[in-house]
Order: structure tokens, then C-alpha cells, then sequence
């Protein structure tokens, strides 16, 4: 290579590298495992990344895989992605609606189980330093048929919470199983609650109630800090979960949706 066509190299290839370095990856790559790691210098640029979107580079976690995933609370938050969940049987993960967050989204393909609990158990571990209780939703749709009041519930537990319960102004429930009452309206069982989203729209949407025909709220009580399960199972076919939240009292509801994913660490 003669200099003058090795000094136009040159001068392409640190305009790529000015271009792209300023861009904070944790800013254009909204995974919360990597966007969560150190930032990388910006002088770390000698092999300009081949994809501009970013992947971001391995830095250990990357090599986590969601079976030790712990989501971690933030300011008494908690907002995950779905879709970083383990997900097995008939869980699929989706892409095929336009406006999901993250990486897509997970949606029930196989057998309803209106009445049966614990099919297609997907379990998040949830790191908790703030304790006190919790408002519970999620970010879902209807992906099958044209009615919002069909095809629209998962199956929600908290085994080692303090207390999982709903509750609107006329009072709370308790899920059937867990020897408290009263319990919601329509099904429910060992622990677990129905959770559902009504409405004639099916696209995703926070919303997330308990007892039918009356809704109530999901509210869960941490007493001491330290690393709880939340479980899900599959209910009815082609109902979809994008994200899902757990927000403390104490924190603004609306404004931690519409944030960015809490961090995720590799636990062991
Ligand atoms: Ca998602």
C-alpha cells in the first residue's frame, strides 16, 4: 500500500472510530445483563465493531446464562424483560408483535390449563434490599382471537414472599391454597393467582388484576432483604408478557415503566 492510498485508510477508519465511539453502549443496547456492565473505554476503539448497532462486548456476564439470572431491585424497582426468563415447554419466545420492548416476548403455544397451575413453570430469582410491599404488574396481549377478555391470563405466585395478595377499595384476597381468605372470584389454586388484562384491545398494555368480574391489584410483601422466587406458568393459549414490574409503594408506578430494565446479575 503506497501512502497515498494508505493515508485516506487512515483518516476513514478514525472518522468510524470518532463516529462510533461518543455512542454509550449502554445507551444503544437495552439488554439489562450487558447494559449493566462496566462501561468499555472509549479509547478501546483499535477494532471498530463490525455490527453499528453494538453488540456489547464480553465482559463476563455475558457469558450468564438466564438460569442465573437475579434481578436486582433498583430504588424499589424491579422491571424485567420476560423474555430473559427460562423458559420451557410451550413458551415461545415472540417476536411478531410490532411493539414489544427488549428482545421480544414470551407467549403460552400448548394447552390451556385454566384450572391446573404449575404447567410451563418459568421462575425468576428477585433480589430485594428494600423491603415493604410491592405493587405487581405486567406489560401483555392477546395474541390469539379477537376478544381481550379471552386468552388474556397467566398463572402468578410468590411461594416465599411474606404475602401475595390483591386488593382494591373493597377489600383483599388471597389466593386459594395459601389458607388465608377471602379468595378471588373464578379460579385459583395452591398459591397461585390468575392474572389477567380485560379490555376489547389485545395489544400489550400494563395491566395486571386478580378475581373475576372484580378486579383487584397484585400487591406483594418482602419483611427482610434477600432473594425471593416469582413464578409464572402457563394458563391460556396466546396470551403474551413483554415486561413485568414490581414497584414499591414507596416509588412512582408510571414513571419506573416507562424506565429502562433494572440491572441483572449472574448469580450462581
Ligand atoms: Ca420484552
Amino acid at each position: 500500500m503506497n501512502k497515498r492510498t494508505y493515508m485516506p485508510f487512515v483518516a476513514l477508519a478514525m472518522g468510524l472510530a470518532l463516529a462510533c465511539s461518543p455512542e454509550p453502549l449502554d445507551e444503544s443496547n437495552p439488554d439489562p445483563v450487558t447494559a449493566n456492565t462496566p462501561d468499555t473505554s472509549p479509547e478501546d476503539t483499535e477494532e471498530p465493531a463490525p455490527d453499528p448497532e453494538g453488540e456489547a462486548p464480553d465482559t463476563g456476564t455475558d457469558t450468564c446464562s438466564p438460569s442465573s439470572f437475579v434481578f436486582e431491585e433498583e430504588e424499589g424497582v424491579i422491571l424485567a424483560e420476560m423474555e430473559n426468563g427460562v423458559f420451557t415447554d410451550a413458551w415461545q419466545k415472540g417476536a411478531a408483535q410490532p411493539d414489544a420492548l427488549g428482545e421480544g416476548y414470551l407467549v403460552w403455544t400448548g394447552n390451556q390449563y385454566l384450572n391446573a397451575p404449575g404447567q410451563g413453570l418459568i421462575a425468576f430469582k428477585l433480589d430485594i434490599r428494600r423491603t415493604g410491599t410491592y405493587v405487581f404488574s405486567w406489560r401483555s396481549a392477546v395474541t390469539l382471537g379477537n376478544n381481550g377478555t379471552e386468552h388474556n391470563d397467566t398463572w402468578l405466585r410468590f411461594p416465599d414472599a411474606a404475602e401475595f395478595y390483591g386488593e382494591r377499595n373493597t377489600g383483599v384476597v388471597y389466593p386459594k391454597g395459601s389458607g388465608k381468605s377471602p379468595n378471588p372470584n373464578g379460579s385459583s389454586a395452591e398459591g397461585w393467582f390468575k392474572i389477567y388484562r380485560s379490555g376489547s384491545d389485545l395489544g400489550f398494555k400494563w395491566q395486571a388484576y386478580t378475581s373475576d368480574h372484580d378486579p383487584h391489584l397484585i400487591y406483594v410483601r418482602f419483611d427482610t432483604p434477600g432473594t425471593y422466587t416469582m413464578e409464572v406458568s402457563a394458563r391460556s393459549t396466546g396470551h403474551a408478557i413483554d415486561r413485568f414490574a414490581l414497584v414499591h409503594t414507596d416509588a412512582d408506578f408510571d414513571s419506573a415503566i416507562a424506565g429502562e430494565p433494572t440491572p441483572v446479575r449472574c448469580g450462581e
